[in-house]
């Protein structure tokens, strides 16, 4: 059965690939299966008959036959779990895996979607100045801790996983702030994720979308 996936026909960052359909694309990447992409503006996705499939009316969900879903740490987890390559087999580094999903989107993304917010919708703001240390070193804080537990591995637990794949999207929203290149262990990290076949496959597939003029001349 055909997998469909909702995107941004036009997506504000202009194609760097910072849009969460990115991460279902990556992830869709690493386990093989192919899908189509259905591309919506920012109306559409409040109009009732998305609204029906996603109750906040966001991009990415993920269709298959009957099966919605909405969230993108529920779509990476639902694709890593039946397909082979995104999670270990044995249990508990399966179990660690997951935990790591969570980490990702739990612990690790509400800082820097904070601080993008700080700058991209409050910098106008006359508390603004005040405020963003405060917000890049709730960031930094994250990081510096990562970057411990990371020390000098090259993934997170092991092997690469669903883990891995959702910690470094999350990480990639930061390097518009230049926050990444003070950790050069976290960079480098991020590094080896954009390497990965899979996630230049979907970049480059995300990119075809939003600059199709830059796509051809890569
Ligand atoms: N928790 C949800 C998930 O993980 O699926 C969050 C989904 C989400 O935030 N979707 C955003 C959306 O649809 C797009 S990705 N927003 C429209 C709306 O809420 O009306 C967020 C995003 C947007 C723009 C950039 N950028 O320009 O760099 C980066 C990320």
């Amino acid at each position: 059965m055909t997998i469909t996936i909702s995107a941004f026909e036009r997506s504000p960052d202009g194609g760097k690939g910072l849009a969460r359909d990115t991460r279902v694309r990556w992830a869709l990447e690493e386990v093989g299966q192919p899908y189509a992409v259905r591309l919506l503006s920012f109306k559409a996705l409040k109009q009732p008959d998305y609204l029906a499939l996603h109750p906040f009316g966001q991009i990415p969900i993920f269709e298959q036959g009957d099966l919605v879903l909405f969230e993108t740490g529920a779509i990476v987890l639902h694709l890593a779990s039946r397909h082979a390559g995104l999670l270990p087999e044995n249990a508990a580094a399966r179990a660690r895996a997951i935990g790591w999903i969570f980490a990702a989107l739990n612990t690790v993304e509400p800082p820097i979607l904070e601080l993008a917010n700080a700058r991209l919708l409050e910098r106008d703001k006359p508390w603004s100045d005040e405020r963003m240390p405060i917000v890049m070193d709730r960031v930094r804080d994250r990081l510096r801790q990562l970057a411990t537990r990371l020390g000098d591995a090259e993934w997170l637990d092991g092997a690469f996983s669903a883990g891995d794949l959702m910690m470094v999207s999350v990480l990639l929203r930061l390097r518009p702030s230049g926050l990444l290149d003070e950790f050069p262990g976290i960079a480098a990290y991020v590094a080896r994720g954009e390497a990965r076949p899979a996630y230049q496959r979907a970049f480059a597939a995300q990119l075809e979308i939003n600059a199709p003029d830059l796509a051809a001349g890569s």
